[in-house]
């Protein structure tokens, strides 16, 4: 594992030795064999309404019904009077994948049930977003993390905590970035119908509290994950392969008019949209490629399967194996630094672009994240 000690020098006897020790997110060092990633499986699904209730169901589920290859949607429109925004600045946590564990228990209890052993059949417990993240590591040159972890009988559970730039970044979000992040969600209400038999309605209101989530069980090397994604609609033909494999991710991304602009969408974007969806086994996005007035001027299929190949002729790009050991060997450093069994204490590990990943500990903190609805559930 790429993880070392430094020696503690003696001029800081006091330091916390343990500050010391970290993970090199270097991408040389990732760069062996494809581990083991099991098919993921959907264990199960939910579904947050226009009021951000929770609801162990498929209620949200939207079908995808193929555009125009020049379709021109407007973007724009609706961002003034017909758009509902989440409030984002409400940390939700692991909150809605934790209601999800409660009300399906019986799915996932392990057959050791004493009550020292663990409560779930998994090691880590997390968002599919935050895995992501670790899957960019190696290649990520402008944001920072910070990942808070408890070990919670037997399994990890992996939240993330909002950085300070972060939060600036959210705070001084200007008028234009705004809007452009609302595009986003206006192309998926021109490409998504509320059942297989009707069309999408661009009249309605965009509401971003509602969300469809997916449940996928799988393991990377000797981790077993249990993650939960946000997915955007399904193939609307009933005879579709079975879930995840009938999902569509769609995305937005600026028209492509050079060699050069269809090369940084290879080395930098594909890379973002090749982890999200990888993760989850969703085989397919269709991104929508808008001009600066917001207008979706093309649509283009990008098969995930496919997008290894694509982008070996970019020079120096992004490698899915360096992804996905790093993510692994992150875990086994998680494992091995996050020991002690206790709800309260948080290991919070920190990544700025060019470092090691460190960590520090802190008990019964701000950082603390488990529910006691939750640790109460999980204790009897
Ligand atoms: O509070 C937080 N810090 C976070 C909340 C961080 C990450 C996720 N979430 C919530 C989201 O609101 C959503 O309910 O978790 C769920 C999604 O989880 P995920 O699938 O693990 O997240 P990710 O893969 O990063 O994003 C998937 C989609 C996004 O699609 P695009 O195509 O833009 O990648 O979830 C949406 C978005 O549509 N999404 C959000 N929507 C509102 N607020 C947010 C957010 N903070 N993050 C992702
Ligand atoms: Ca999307």
């Amino acid at each position: 594992p790429n993880y070392h000690h430094q020696h503690q020098s003696g001029s800081t006897p006091w330091r916390n030795p343990l500050r010391s020790q970290g993970l090199s997110t270097r991408r040389e060092l990732y760069e062996r064999d494809f581990p083991v990633y099991k098919q993921p499986v959907e264990v199960g699904c939910f579904s947050l309404d226009s009021e951000r209730r929770f609801f162990n169901d498929s209620r949200q589920m939207r079908y995808y019904v193929e555009p125009d290859r020049n379709p021109n949607f407007d973007l724009k429109d609706g961002y003034k009077d017909r758009f509902v925004k989440r409030d984002d600045g409400e940390k939700e946590k692991l909150d809605n994948i934790l209601r999800w564990i409660v009300a399906n228990r019986s799915k996932l209890d392990s057959r050791e049930t004493t009550a020292s052993s663990r409560a779930l059949d998994v090691d880590f417990v997390t968002w599919r977003g935050h895995l992501t993240k670790l899957l960019t590591t190696p290649y990520e040159t402008r944001d920072s993390w910070l990942l808070a972890v408890t070990r919670f009988r037997g399994t990890l559970y992996i939240s993330e905590v909002e950085t300070e730039a972060a939060r600036r970044d959210r705070e001084n979000r200007t008028e234009r970035n705004a809007e452009m992040m609302y595009w986003g969600y206006k192309f998926e209400q021109y490409t998504c119908a509320d059942d297989i038999h009707s069309l999408p309605d661009p009249s309605g209101v965009v509401n971003t509290n509602e969300a469809f989530c997916t449940v996928v069980q799988t393991r990377l090397a000797d981790h077993r994950l249990l993650f939960s994604g946000e997915v955007d609609c399904r193939d609307k033909d009933p005879a579709a392969p079975a879930p995840p494999a009938c999902y569509v991710e769609l995305k937005t991304s600026a028209e492509i008019c050079t060699p050069k602009q269809r090369s940084n969408l290879h080395r930098f974007k594909l890379l973002k949209w090749w982890a999200q969806s990888f993760l989850p086994g969703v085989p397919r996005i269709v991104a929508g490629f808008r001009d600066h007035e917001g207008v979706v001027v093309s649509v283009e299929t990008f098969h995930i399967s496919k997008i290894s190949h694509l982008i070996k002729n970019e020079y120096n790009c992004w490698k899915p194996t360096v992804c996905m050991n790093f993510c692994s060997d992150f875990l086994s450093f998680v494992k091995h630094v996050a020991t002690e069994d206790n709800p309260s204490v948080v290991y919070l590990f920190s990544w700025e672009p060019h470092r090691d990943v460190t960590f520090s500990i802190h008990r019964d903190s701000q950082y603390s994240f488990l529910p006691h609805w939750f640790i109460q559930e999980m204790t009897s």
